[in-house]
């Protein structure tokens, strides 16, 4: 049996979504995030060494790293289903966009988490200004250009095919939920980009992605 160990709001809400497009049976082991800190509790180090969600295990298998499980659940159970055919312009964009979620989306939308946490955060009165010299500098400088940057990208992508690797839904779609959602909650997508604001409406409309948020409990992505 496929067991997800999932933390709330987090990225393996998309490997429940990955199992329901795929139509295979498993069983989710909830963790909470500490309120405070919001880290994953050290319950999820005891399956995996990093203690990060999400993991999943398999009989004999432990595996970490959403992009690796999307890729093993896929080839390992969906007999061809959301995997554009090998050697294709589809399958290489497949490629492509897998690994850009993790890759090149998803460290500018956490630098902009961490330095709005330090802007907001806990310090003595007279540090305060520093620090919103120094975030907001940084932030000006590099991680909200290069975020702008991304998502002119990838709406400019949209506007070549319907999903990220063609024609056809993919899990690359599935990978690439996680950091569009998150761009919404604090990366400033919003409707101002109307394909990728579409493809978010699109992919919380289908039915697999609403029974897993069922089986995942609230889902609100951190701000
Ligand atoms: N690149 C990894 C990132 C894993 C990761 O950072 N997961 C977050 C949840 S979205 C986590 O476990 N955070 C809690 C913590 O770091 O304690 C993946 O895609 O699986």
């Amino acid at each position: 049996m496929i067991v997800v160990h999932h933390l709330n709001n987090s990225r393996s809400q998309r490997i429940l979504w990955l199992l329901e497009e795929l139509g295979l049976a498993y069983e989710v082991k909830r963790y909470q995030r500490d309120a405070k800190t919001m880290l994953a509790p050290p319950e999820l180090r005891a399956v995996h060494p990093l203690g990060k969600s999400p993991v999943i295990s398999d009989g004999d298998l432990t595996l970490a790293e959403s992009g690796a499980i999307v890729e093993y659940l896929a080839s390992r159970y969906g007999d061809g289903m959301l995997v554009p055919q090998a050697n294709t312009p589809e399958h290489l964009r497949y490629l492509y966009w897998m690994h850009f979620a993790e890759g090149s989306m998803m460290p500018p939308l956490l630098l902009k988490l961490i330095f709005d946490r330090i802007e907001s955060g806990p310090m003595p009165f007279f540090a305060r200004p520093i620090a919103r010299k120094i975030s907001g500098t940084a932030k000006d400088l590099m991680v909200l250009p290069n975020l702008k940057r991304l998502l002119d990208f990838m709406e400019g992508e949209l506007a070549k095919r319907e999903w990220f690797a063609g024609g056809a839904f993919s899990a690359a779609d599935i990978q690439m939920s996680f950091p569009l959602e998150a761009a919404s909650a604090r990366g400033g997508l919003d409707a101002a980009r109307p394909r990728l604001w579409a493809f978010l409406q699109r992919i919380h409309a289908r039915p697999a992605y609403q029974r897993a948020l069922e089986k995942g409990g609230k889902y609100e992505l951190l701000r």
